[in-house]
């Protein structure tokens, strides 16, 4: 039987940090999707569709992984793909409160889906989507933390 495992954020981009947990977690399952909250009450950067896009672009060539979005309750979407785990990243004791509470309502909402954590690879501890945005929208250079079209895309984004 094939082990999928779900892949949730919001990805508003994906950055290094991101697609370094989607490959290390190809490690212990058959098949990743990472999906997109689709989440019209929360203020996005980047719409949904060019979040897609980005992660299209940047994790494309690895295989048994995909690219979907979603809506409700990702224990909802998560059974209704088949898997067996939720994966979710890990940098530092401030992600820890958040993540501890959402695997627990997830477990009391749907008991057959585990909740897989991977710590950030040393290199990707102080990335993360927002403190990225900030950066970019002053025009500070975060070329290594973001592949290189989501870089572009930022510098448009920001009219630089
Ligand atoms: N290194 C390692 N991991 C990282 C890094 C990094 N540098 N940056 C981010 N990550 C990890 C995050 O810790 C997270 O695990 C994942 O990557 C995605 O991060 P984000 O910020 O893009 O996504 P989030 O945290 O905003 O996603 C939240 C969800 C969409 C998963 C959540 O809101 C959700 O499931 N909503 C649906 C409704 C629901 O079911 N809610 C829960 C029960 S009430």
């Amino acid at each position: 039987m094939s082990r999928i495992a779900i892949y949730p954020g919001s990805f508003d981009p994906v950055t290094n940090g991101h697609i370094d947990i989607a490959k290390r977690g190809l490690k212990l399952f058959d098949h990743i999707i990472v999906a997109i909250l689709h989440n019209p009450g929360k203020k996005s950067l980047f719409t949904i569709e060019e979040r897609l896009e980005m992660l299209n672009e940047s994790m494309s060539g690895i295989d048994h992984i995909e690219f979907d979005t979603f809506d409700g309750l990702l224990v909802d979407y998560a059974h209704q793909r088949k898997a067996c785990a939720i994966l979710r990243g890990m940098r530092a004791v401030s992600d820890f409160e958040y993540e501890f509470q959402l695997a627990l309502m997830n477990r009391k909402l749907k008991r057959q889906v585990e909740t897989v954590f991977l710590m950030t690879g040393l290199r990707w501890i102080f990335t993360s989507s927002s403190i990225i945005k900030e950066a970019a929208r002053f025009g500070g250079d975060v070329s290594d933390m973001v592949p290189p079209k989501v870089n572009s895309r930022l510098k448009t984004k920001f009219g630089f």
